[in-house]
């Protein structure tokens, strides 16, 4: 059979990545200055990498950077500058968004002229990692990986990563029963990003915490037969205790944003074993526009 869209998109992360590196210095000047106060704002995939993001630029020392999603945006607080994650450019409440808001805003979108273009002062345009596929995988990653590498990442490597990622072996894990996704810091947006993945695209059973809120109860449901997946670095004593409750442990050394490659492609690979299409999950579309 055919691949999926979402399979022939996920294998090109490694050269979008790079071609998002060799981007950046042309629209840099548009993304906010380092030290000011941002929000970034997005919705589904692109609320997890606001969240990526936010957690990034503090860590690296670059100003406050708070994240919503869309609906939850507060209004009462002040902010510097917006920085708005959406692929289509029509998700309605970002749009209510930059609607409503006189702060400057920035706009990260894989569709030119997409009324998010219309409504922000300034637009970011990424098509050379849009997609087809309902289900987001390269374009999460690409506008991420933007902001990562504005913040003084290197994403030349992360796509070397990318591309072990891509080769790598699923085998062990397509069969287990649940898995949980933890992280740390900024790589908490990427287990909660794996798990969408795996429940839109699979329907399949998974969680995400932060990796120490995780032995406050959620660590009760790990088993043998299920699986604890980490990104980033791993806690020994925590991994002492998921290793002792039977369950699969995934942890890598690949740079957390290749590692979440490996999630994609697991969960493109559970709905293929339960008969079911990745590029159509039930009741999502494209891009969710409200009445
Ligand atoms: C975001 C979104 C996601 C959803 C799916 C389709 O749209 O609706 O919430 O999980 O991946 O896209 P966008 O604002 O990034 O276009």
């Amino acid at each position: 059979m055919s691949q999926y869209l979402c399979e022939t998109e996920l294998a090109t992360q490694a050269d979008i990545w790079r071609k998002t590196a060799d981007f950046l210095p042309s629209v840099a000047h548009l993304l906010p200055q380092h030290g000011v106060k941002v929000a970034a704002v997005g919705c589904g995939s692109s609320w997890f990498m606001s969240q990526g993001y936010a957690a990034v630029r503090e860590s690296a020392g670059n100003g406050e950077t708070d994240f919503y999603a869309g609906s939850e945006f507060n209004f009462g607080r002040k902010y510097d500058h917006i920085v708005v994650i959406t692929r289509s450019g029509t998700t309605s409440e970002v749009i209510e968004v930059l609607k409503k808001t006189k702060i400057p805003t920035t706009v990260i979108t894989a569709v030119a002229g997409s009324p998010v273009t219309e409504l922000a002062t300034h637009s970011i345009i990424m098509d050379f990692a849009d997609e087809v596929s309902v289900v987001q995988t390269r374009w999460a990653t690409a506008a991420l990986g933007l902001l990562r590498a504005h913040n003084g990442f290197n994403l030349y490597s992360a796509a070397a990563d990318a591309e072990i990622a891509i080769a790598s072996n699923l085998e062990d894990l397509a069969h287990v029963e649940q898995i949980t996704f933890l992280g740390r810091g900024w790589t908490i947006a990427l287990a909660q990003e794996a798990a969408l993945k795996t429940r839109e695209a699979a329907q399949f059973w998974s969680e995400a915490y932060p990796q120490f809120d995780y032995r406050h109860g959620p660590m009760s449901i790990a088993q043998t037969g299920r699986a604890v997946w980490v990104f980033g670095e791993l806690d020994p004593k925590l991994e002492k205790e998921i290793i002792a409750t039977g369950a699969l442990l995934e942890k890598s050394t690949l740079d957390p944003m290749a590692h979440l490659i490996r999630a994609q492609r697991l969960a493109i690979k559970i709905a293929k074993l339960k008969g079911m299409d990745p590029d159509h999950p039930r009741g999502l579309s494209r891009s969710v526009i409200l009445d």
